[in-house]
């Protein structure tokens, strides 16, 4: 983006014609987001929960207070009794991703860590973490080579695409059509991007079904190379073994699938010399997610396109310390992993992290180790995770809770404190953890565009001032604290991210490389940005592997128990319809709602959902209209949604484009953050997530991912009609 400052206030935001990539692409959200950085409703400095609600404290005053009374629940209960809790927005900001973790950490081994990552991607990192040994190795496709791309779950045309760094996508995908190829979009609904390209229905949950019966069909009909193969991976037997019961025609009645059309594919994308299949979010909150992610991973690996050019590839930022660095990483995650289980439920630890949807009983349950302190920082997991309503209620028994965020938002309304934080104009960044999904190798880092906004801090001051306090808790805050006074003012993790590029492809290899790359020379000499590569370098795998001999791992018992569970499964018949979200070009998650320039359209062309009628209701529910016949629902109606959780109301629209049963809502509506965002509040809409469940068992029991799609519900129409104009 380029932005332009007025008096150091940030005016506008306009897309950088001049950036290689994006080429003046921006989507409304980053045009929009002067809204965000000068929204009167923000908070810019920090509250306290006083008798009459929050009032505005120093700074001092509130870390001062806020490390006591961590100090003291530490003392008296030990680490286990505090949790912390990051969202979204942190792994779009390295300094706060490399805050959080030592801090936390280093509190004690028995802190509770949770993240938005149990509700969107720590099945892909662990399903990388079995294969590879490496839970960060992920790959993504080719995009620029490929010429046939299978994509489940996903809707980039909207979405963007995620675990996938690829500005103007849908150009991207589009020459893949222009060179001749195919782009084939797995999907219970014809999405965005299956209107724009072809689409292949499946039901929901359907995938790791029609996943088996490609590797069942690619084994038998010996389309494997089964010696190029067994060179790389172990367990090829097993894997074989495992498939040969899902048969096309054995799984058609899962995925909705005529058994042709799965040979058709199998056979496609065994013949196709540049294919890749690739699995985001619908393929991640269904109920078997682990699953799903390894074996897309598989039918890449055994129809030959894995880290091969135009297959699915893996990112690196090219360090020559890369093999060492994931071999460490790679182990302690393991160890973690295999050792540590959580209070509720016995989950293990997927990235250093526990499941979100426990974090309720982990406060309510007495006992050790219940957490009594508990910090948020860019997450709204009242809406974002399942059963709000369950959290909500718990965060009300916590002793001390403390949030770093923009916003009152219906989580940080809960607080004890609330801490100002700053947006990511008013902060220096480099996108780490993108790097790795970029499908164009790419480098870019930005300084600060306008000073932080009233009193705010980034998340780095903020734990380090916590860290500063509290050295005496616990012996790795004591170092840090030790660092952090000898290096003064200049503490930061920047050094180290500028070690990231400077040793990384492109970097100066620290002056060995004249002109190479630098964090300061990036943000000073290439504004835009510089592209290193025309294509992700291949092969990468034998540098990311980490097991003994560098050979990929496929026989792993888990994965063996999710197959012989996923043959047995029924569904509730009183709940005989199936809940799938749907992404709006014009939210982010929960949070961009109160921004008047990506609301109004919305609120003057009508719903988000297509649907007439849904005239002033920004979220809709949208279904078939055949199932909408049998119940006796036309367009604009409000019905009724319920599943064993609980139930929404909502308008409705109608469709021919989806598989029937089906009913796709929104996620990041119902705003209340009381005394918060004004414009959002008044929006309305429901919290879809009130419908899924935290019971341990609707929890997937490997990487402890929600189940937030495919969730069994009912819909009936209410007489007393809520829509059209609610
Ligand atoms: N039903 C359903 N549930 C879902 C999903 C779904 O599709 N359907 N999607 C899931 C997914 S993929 C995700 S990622 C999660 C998101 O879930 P969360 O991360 O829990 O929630 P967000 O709505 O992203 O809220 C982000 C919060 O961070 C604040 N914020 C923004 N920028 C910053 C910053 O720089 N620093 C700080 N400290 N705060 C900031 C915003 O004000 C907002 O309050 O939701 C998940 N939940
Ligand atoms: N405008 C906008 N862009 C966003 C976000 C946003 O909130 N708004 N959120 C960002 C975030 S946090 C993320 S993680 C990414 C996610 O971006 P993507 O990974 O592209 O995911 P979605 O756009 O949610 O698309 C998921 C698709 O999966 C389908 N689906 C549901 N269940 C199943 C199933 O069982 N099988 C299959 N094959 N498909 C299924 C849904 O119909 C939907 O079309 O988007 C990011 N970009
Ligand atoms: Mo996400």
């Amino acid at each position: 983006m380029v932005a332009t400052v007025t008096d150091g206030r940030l005016t506008e935001l306009r897309p950088d014609r001049e950036h290689p990539l994006s080429a003046g692409f921006a989507c409304p959200k980053g045009i929009a987001f002067t809204d965000i950085v000068n929204d009167p409703d923000r908070v810019l400095t920090p509250l306290r929960r006083g008798p009459g609600g929050f009032e505005p404290v120093d700074w001092d005053t509130a870390l001062d207070d806020i490390a006591a009374r961590l100090a003291a629940i530490h003392r008296r209960h030990g680490s286990g009794a505090i949790g912390w809790y990051f969202g979204n927005p942190a792994a779009f900001s390295y300094a706060h991703l490399m805050a959080v973790f030592p801090f936390v950490k280093g509190l004690g081994r028995r802190t509770h860590l949770f993240s938005s990552s149990s509700q969107d991607t720590s099945n892909r990192l662990l399903a990388s973490q079995l294969l590879y040994g490496a839970p960060l190795a992920v790959p993504i496709p080719d995009l620029s080579r490929t010429d046939l791309l299978v994509m489940m779950g996903s809707n980039p045309v909207v979405s963007h695409g995620s675990f996938l760094t690829a500005p103007r996508i849908k150009d991207r995908m589009s020459d893949i059509v222009r060179r001749g190829g195919r782009v084939l979009v797995v999907d219970p609904r014809r999405t965005e991007t299956a209107a724009a390209f072809e689409w292949q229905p499946i039901a929901p949950d359907g995938d790791a079904y029609l996943l088996l019966s490609l590797l069942q069909v690619l084994f038998d009909e010996h389309l494997v190379d089964e010696a190029a193969v067994a060179s790389r991976a172990d367990g090829l037997d097993w894997l074989r073994g495992q498939c040969a019961g899902f048969t096309p025609e054995a799984t058609a009645a899962r995925t909705g699938i005529d058994p042709p059309a799965v040979r058709a594919l199998a056979r496609e994308l065994a013949g196709t010399p540049r294919a890749a299949v690739y699995g985001r979010f619908g393929t991640c909150v269904g109920r078997h997610p682990t699953l799903t992610a390894y074996l897309i991973d598989v039918v890449n690996l055994v129809s030959g396109h894995l880290d091969e050019p135009g297959g699915s590839v893996f990112a690196t930022m090219g360090a020559p310390g890369q093999r060492l660095s994931m071999a460490l990483m790679g182990a302690v995650l393991r160890r973690s992993y295999r050792r540590r289980r959580s209070r509720i439920g016995g989950f293990r630890q997927v990235v250093g992290a526990e499941p979100a949807a426990i974090m309720a009983k982990e406060i309510a349950t007495e006992g050790r180790d219940r957490i009594r302190a508990l910090f948020v920082s860019a997450g709204n997991p009242v809406l974002s995770v399942p059963n709000g309503d369950e959290l909500e209620a718990a965060l009300a028994g916590l002793e001390l809770m403390v949030g770093l965020d923009l916003y009152v938002t219906e989580t940080t309304a809960h607080c004890d404190y609330l801490l100002p934080v700053t947006t990511m104009y008013e902060r220096d960044d480099f996108a780490v953890v993108f790097q790795n999904f970029q499908t164009t190798p790419f480098r870019q880092a930005t300084e600060a565009v306008v000073a932080p906004y009233g009193q705010c801090r980034s998340e780095w001051d903020i734990i380090a001032g916590l860290t500063g306090r509290l050295w005496r808790r616990a012996p790795v805050l004591a170092v840090l604290a030790g660092a952090r006074r000898l290096a003064g003012r200049r503490w930061s993790p920047r050094p180290l991210v500028n070690a990231m590029i400077r040793t990384g492809q492109g970097g100066d290899r620290f002056g060995l490389r004249r002109g190479g790359l630098t964090f300061d020379r990036l943000t000073r000499e290439h504004p835009h940005g510089v592209v290193l590569d025309d294509h992700v370098r291949t092969p990468m795998l034998r540098s990311l592997v980490t097991y003994r001999g560098r050979r990929i791992r496929l026989e792993h018992h888990d994965i063996g128990a999710e197959i012989a569970a996923a043959a047995g499964h029924r569904d509730p018949p009183e709940f005989p319809m199936r809940l799938i979200g749907m992404r709006q070009v014009r939210s982010e998650n929960s949070w961009m709602h109160n921004s008047a320039a990506l609301m109004g359209p919305v609120l003057r062309r009508g719903g988000a959902a297509q649907g007439a009628r849904m005239q002033t209701a920004p979220q809709g529910a949208l279904m078939h209209t055949a199932d909408a016949a049998e119940l006796g629902i036309v367009e604009g109606d409000a019905v009724r949604i319920s599943s064993a959780t609980g139930s929404i109301e909502i308008p409705v629209g109608l469709t021919d484009e989806m598989v029937r049963g089906v009913v796709a809502v929104a996620h990041g509506w119902g705003h209340r953050g009381s005394g918060g965002w004004r414009l959002a509040n008044r929006l309305g809409g429901v919290n879809v997530n009130r419908l899924n469940s935290t019971e341990l068992a609707d929890i997937e029991p490997l990487a402890g991912m929600s189940r937030l799609s495919g969730v069994a519900v009912r819909v009936e129409r209410i007489d007393a009609g809520l829509a059209p104009d609610c």
